[in-house]
């Protein structure tokens, strides 16, 4: 099954949004499998963001993704690599959607809230980045047989 890896970056974090983002993947319908606070250490932080490595904003957002705690997260469905970046809008939270997560509580684009990888297999090398194998879990719901 897809999954994605989510992260709620620190300002998600202080602005007590994560209930409110969580809220929205599980409402969604997408299964959490995986899910930790945690504080960033710089080489995994560096690596995550390898791709931009040479972008004038790299220093500032190492620095800003290690300053405080994150909600590191995977996100089970299928699609959910696609719909989960429908889900938190466009980068700059000015132009993303209103009913985005950026779009309704972002306010500049190197204070996003957010973070959801960009594709498969961008998922799959960011999923192993953040998650050993023992930290996710792969659940079936058994309600069906908790209620009438
Ligand atoms: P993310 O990787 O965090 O999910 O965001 P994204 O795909 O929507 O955007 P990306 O292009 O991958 O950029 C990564 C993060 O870098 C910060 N950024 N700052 N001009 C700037 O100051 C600038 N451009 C990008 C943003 O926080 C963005 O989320
Ligand atoms: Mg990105």
């Amino acid at each position: 099954m897809e999954r994605s890896f989510i992260m709620i970056k620190p300002d998600g974090v202080q602005r007590n949004l994560v209930g409110e983002i969580i809220r929205r993947f599980e409402t969604k319908g997408f299964t959490l499998v995986g899910l930790k606070l945690m504080a960033v250490p710089r080489e995994l932080a560096e690596k995550h963001y390898d791709v931009h490595k040479d972008r004038p904003f790299f220093s500032g957002l190492v620095e800003f993704i290690t300053s405080s705690p994150v909600i590191a997260m995977v996100w089970e469905g299928e699609g959910v690599v696609t719909s989960a970046r429908k889900i938190i809008g466009a980068t700059n939270p000015l132009s993303a959607e209103l009913g985005t997560i950026r779009g309704d509580y972002g306010v500049s684009v190197g204070r996003n809230l957010i973070h959801g990888s960009d594709a498969i297999e961008t998922a799959q090398r960011e999923i192993k980045l953040w998650f050993s194998e023992e930290e996710l879990t792969s659940w079936e719901p058994s309600i069906k047989s908790w209620l009438y």
